[in-house]
């Protein structure tokens, strides 16, 4: 299989700023950011969208999220923060492996568009 963009972003085959960094995931700043803070939460496992994770996968999602908040938080937005997954292309996604947008640092609106 090849790698998806984010697998090279993690391999250090694609330069990006990474802002975290553990055993279950990378944190990098979006390159086309929409908020003071929005960086994409990546988990290193190449899920390709949320709706192909399994029960297998349960802890891994829920160290996103408990990652999510702890670097809002290191970067002065724990109080405020979106966490945002698009899930298939109609719904805006992108790029095939699974990533949380985590945005924060502006008023944000309800609902999104
Ligand atoms: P989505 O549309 O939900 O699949 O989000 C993909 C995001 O990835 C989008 O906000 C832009 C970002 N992105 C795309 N290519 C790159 C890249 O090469 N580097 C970085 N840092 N971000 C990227």
């Amino acid at each position: 299989m090849a790698k998806t963009l984010f697998e090279k972003i993690i391999d250090r085959e694609i330069p990006a700023t990474i802002v975290h960094e553990d055993e279950s995931c990378v944190a990098i700043q979006d390159i086309n950011p929409g908020a003071p803070m929005h960086l994409l939460l990546i988990p290193r496992k190449p899920i390709p969208r949320l709706c192909d994770a399994g029960p297998e996968d349960q802890a891994l999602l829920g160290h996103l999220m408990l990652a999510a908040g702890k670097i809002a938080a290191a970067h002065g937005y724990g109080e405020a923060f979106r966490l945002v997954v698009n899930n298939g292309a109609e719904a805006g996604q992108s790029v095939f492996h699974l990533h949380l947008h985590l945005i924060g640092g502006r008023p944000l609106k309800w609902p999104p568009g």
